[in-house]
């Protein structure tokens, strides 16, 4: 494939860093499509950002993995922290888009 790039953002560094440098990306590069894989612990802390990407219509597309908490850090310190509220994403971006957007959004469940 010709004209694809590739970034790692390991998230043991700053949670929330995923959709802000995301958000970087496309706006550098508003003839790509840029693609972000986001855990949900990480797009609860800067879920804002997807409001800039509607607003400059961004064409990027957002994997968010919803597995209920803090899965990396339960390897190294397990406890009630780790859990996180479930948000209602979809309903999320609906009022964030406010009729302003036009955001699709894919409900995908089950092991992968
Ligand atoms: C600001 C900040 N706080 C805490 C951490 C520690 N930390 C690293 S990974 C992680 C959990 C990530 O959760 P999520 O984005 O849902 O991904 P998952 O591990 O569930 O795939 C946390 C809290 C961090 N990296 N940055
Ligand atoms: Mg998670």
């Amino acid at each position: 494939m010709n004209n694809v790039g590739m970034r790692i953002k390991c998230c043991m560094l700053r949670l929330g860093g995923q959709l802000e440098q995301h958000l970087g990306y496309a706006q550098v590069a508003p003839d790509k499509r840029v693609i972000a894989c986001v855990g949900d612990g990480s797009f609860q802390m800067a879920a804002q950002e997807v409001s800039t990407m509607i607003r400059c219509g961004h064409k990027s597309i957002i994997f968010l993995i919803n597995n209920g908490g803090y899965t990396a850090e339960v390897e190294s310190h397990d406890g009630p922290y780790n859990v996180i509220k479930n948000w209602d994403y979809a309903a999320l971006i609906d009022a964030i888009q406010n009729e302003q957007g036009k955001p699709q959004m894919l409900d995908v469940q089950g092991s992968l």
